[in-house]
């Protein structure tokens, strides 16, 4: 069965990590509010969700993603990139440890999970403030025996590269064309976002539904007309602390719940 790790929001959510954005007041109660109906969302697709432990003095926990790279055989618990999210790690290996075989990231390299995209056994890794060269020769060390091919990928203008990318489809992609290169994706769909919602192509594709911020309604247009099945979620203010879909959990198969 699939299998959502999640976490809670932080009370101290307003001191989160912010690159790219104004600093704007969160309404923390809304927040918590939407992020059980994103749970609950993909308890409606079949997943089972677990929760790992609350860290009410860790701002950013929610962004649960950033802290490993679930693969089908291990999972690896990154470093991430921002030395304040570097204490959400243990708790999430804790969580993880039932589930798969631990394989960890260390000094120098970091890395943050927003920035690997999964394809297969492709590994699109994004090169940003976060997540630099040394985890890419890291990742290719502990992942090529297994199988993997690690591709290290330029992106521009946001946070990590699943800002810029996420998949939609069997072998379909929606992205930024102004964010990250088409050319480092060949033998795949490519549908642009709208150029008006420059944020929008951070989707969660899960069992065949894609599950979509609701706040980019002219590229869901533009999903639907490629045959996409939407599930709507609400995440304004998750997306006021640099979040997204993709960001607020890890998934995973598991034989047992
Ligand atoms: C941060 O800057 O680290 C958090 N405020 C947001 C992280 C979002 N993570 C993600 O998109 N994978």
């Amino acid at each position: 069965m699939l299998v959502a790790l999640t976490r809670p929001v932080s009370p101290s959510l307003a001191a989160c990590e912010l690159t790219h954005l104004p600093r704007r007041p969160i309404d923390v109660q809304r927040a918590i509010v939407q992020h059980t109906a994103y749970e609950a969302a993909l308890t409606a697709l079949g997943v089972h969700v677990v929760r790992a432990a609350a860290a009410p003095e860790l701002p950013d926990a929610v962004f649960i993603e950033d802290t490993a790279i679930v693969l089908d055989e291990l999972a690896v618990l990154t470093r991430p990139g921002a030395p304040s999210r570097r204490a959400e790690t243990p708790a999430v290996a804790d969580a993880l440890a039932s589930f798969r075989p631990l394989l960890h990231l260390a000094d120098p390299a970091t890395l943050d999970g927003g920035d690997v995209l999964r394809l297969g056994r492709d590994l699109y890794v994004g090169q940003s403030s976060r997540s630099n060269a040394a985890a890419v020769a890291a990742l290719r060390d502990q992942l090529t025996p297994h199988g993997y091919r690690i591709h290290a990928t330029p992106f521009r203008h946001c946070l990590h590269l699943k800002s810029a990318v996420t998949a939609v489809g069997e072998r379909r992609l929606l992205f930024n064309p102004a964010w990250v290169s088409a050319d480092c994706f060949p033998g795949y769909e490519m549908i642009a976002v709208d150029p008006g919602e420059p944020a929008a192509a951070n989707a969660l594709l899960v069992a065949g539904s894609v599950v979509y911020p609701e706040h980019f309604p002219r590229t869901a247009e533009r999903l639907l007309r490629t045959g996409a099945e939407l599930m709507p979620v609400e995440c304004s203010e998750l997306a006021k602390a640099e979040g997204g879909v993709t960001c607020c959990c890890l998934l995973l198969e598991s034989p047992r719940r």
